[in-house]
């Protein structure tokens, strides 16, 4: 047995559970380990700083800071808050009676050109963490991170705060979160769950705090590394795949074939392991994750993989995958600007009603939103924007309205970035009345619209990957 199992067996089953970050990934994460029985009691970390203090307070209510529908989350935490099993707190000193703590703290990327990631939130978290680490304590990164950070940078943060070394006097793993906005708590529960330790006994540990938060979810234990490599790649992965179909709809655009027609048959290709994965093309790729966790792999590569065995100056794939779906937002510019053209006008001076804020469908996140790029190439080009969006209350420096009826009065321009279902019954008469415009241009992002109704009521339409469309006669 080893010296950190003997540990462990001496401490005992995991009873009392700490949680740093109370974000879309952390609060979830503490409801649910609060509501599963083998947990006596679970503390939610959460600096008391003037962007994010406002939570604890709102969290120790029962009330979900996180906007926009997340179904179960809020009933939940009534329910651990009453049975007096989940408290948040901004006194990290607490963390000395966990028996587990995971870390869920953002992981963004400074400056992608040079792979520069900004750790700075993570390293405080470490230091907190390590600062009232006691023996035998399991200490878990569930923020997506480079590949060699929990066996790296993460192991040497906590044993320069304990004085204790990881995998023999404490637990270390890393069990990446899974999770999407407006499925939070499913996700956590039905999701299989990679669980990495730096050592089999971490491993095991963290296997013991996660099983039984999963309904259907099955643990899939690994290394530290290759959890790290799971995450980051089935992210890349994914940003790869909609790089894919993004790139094929710009060239059926070329060709004047409707993509939506080309993914149908490549999408009834089934059968004896044939998976054809074909997902959607649209305005660009957005969110906390996809825009990020390539970097993180390519990062994980050059650090790890010194000997890399590549074709040499060949960009990596991911990369290639990164720079098509950060174009689709200036596609979306120049299919705006070709529409006005018909129209025989231009981007200077002409009103657009931009419909969707969010970077997803029903949801108020707007983290790195593709439609910020547009938005500012549209500006700088002279136009006047109007921005609506039905559940995004604010956002730094762009006025959001919730009325949609406001927002087409006027248009010479309407563009569709997210695919809200508010959007699918756009009324071509209505929406050309409001727009006051003989032949309003209509650029559909997200393929929401019908562009036969609307070409018919006179508009001029341009859909990403439509080239059967976008050069259709305009009806006078
Ligand atoms: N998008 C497309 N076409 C598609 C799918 C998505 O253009 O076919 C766009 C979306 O509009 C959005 C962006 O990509 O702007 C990201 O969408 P997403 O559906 O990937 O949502 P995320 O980023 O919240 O979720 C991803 C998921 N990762 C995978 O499925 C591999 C989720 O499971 C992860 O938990 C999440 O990243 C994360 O937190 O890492």
């Amino acid at each position: 047995m080893s010296r950190l199992e003997s540990i462990i067996n001496a401490r005992g089953p995991i009873r009392k559970v700490g949680v740093v970050g109370m974000g879309y990934v952390g609060i979830p994460a503490a409801v649910l380990f609060a509501d599963t029985p083998e947990f006596e009691f679970v503390y939610g970390f959460q600096r008391d700083s003037p962007s994010s203090g406002y939570k604890i307070a709102m969290l120790n209510r029962g009330e979900s800071p996180l906007r926009g529908e997340e179904p179960e989350l809020e009933e939940l935490l009534s329910k651990v808050l009453d049975a007096g099993k989940f408290r948040c707190t901004s006194d990290f000193s607490r963390i000395v009676e966990c028996d587990a703590v995971t870390l869920a703290i953002q992981t963004p990327f400074k400056n992608p050109k040079d792979l520069i990631p900004d750790f700075s939130a993570l390293i405080e978290g470490l230091r907190q963490v390590g600062k009232h680490l006691t023996k035998g304590v399991l200490v878990v990164l569930e923020s997506t991170v480079t590949p060699g950070t929990t066996a790296g940078m993460a192991r040497e943060i906590l044993e320069e705060e304990s004085g204790m070394i990881a995998g023999e006097d404490f637990a270390l793993a890393h069990a990446p979160e899974r999770v999407m906005v407006g499925r939070l708590i499913r996700n956590i529960r039905e999701h299989d769950r990679i669980v990495g330790g730096i050592n089999e006994v971490s491993t095991a540990r963290a296997t013991e705090l996660y099983r039984p938060v999963l309904t259907t979810g099955r643990i899939i234990p690994m290394t530290a590394t290759a959890a790290e490599v799971t995450k980051t790649a089935e992210n890349a992965f994914r940003d790869l795949q909609i790089a894919a179909v993004n790139q094929l709809a710009l060239h059926c655009e070329a060709m004047g074939v409707n993509v939506y027609d080309v993914r149908r048959g490549i999408d009834s290709l089934k059968g004896e392991g044939i998976t054809r994965a074909i997902l959607w093309p649209g305005a660009g790729v957005g969110g906390h994750c996809l825009t990020k966790d390539t970097w993180h792999l390519e990062r994980g590569a050059v650090i790890l993989g010194g000997d890399l065995w590549y074709p040499h100056g060949a960009e990596s794939i991911f990369g290639v995958a990164r720079r098509i779906n950060e174009f689709m937002p200036r596609h979306m510019v120049h299919l705006t600007v070709e529409g006005l053209k018909r129209a025989g006008k231009s981007a200077d001076g002409a009103n657009v009603a931009l419909l969707g804020w969010a970077f997803i469908q029903n949801s108020d996140d707007t983290r790195n939103t593709p439609a910020e790029p547009y938005l500012e190439a549209m500006k700088e080009a002279g136009a006047n924007v109007r921005v609506h969006d039905p559940y995004v209350d604010e956002y730094p420096g762009i006025e959001v309205s919730h009325d949609l009826d406001a927002t087409l009065a006027g248009a010479d321009v309407i563009t569709i970035f997210t695919g809200h279902r508010q959007y699918f019954s756009l009324e071509p008469a209505r929406t050309k009345e409001l727009s006051g415009s003989e032949h309003p241009v209509i650029v559909d992002g997200r393929n929401v619209i019908d562009p036969d109704t609307f070409i018919e009521a006179g508009f001029i339409y341009k859909g990403i990957g439509r080239g059967d469309k976008n050069s259709h006669p305009i009806r006078r």
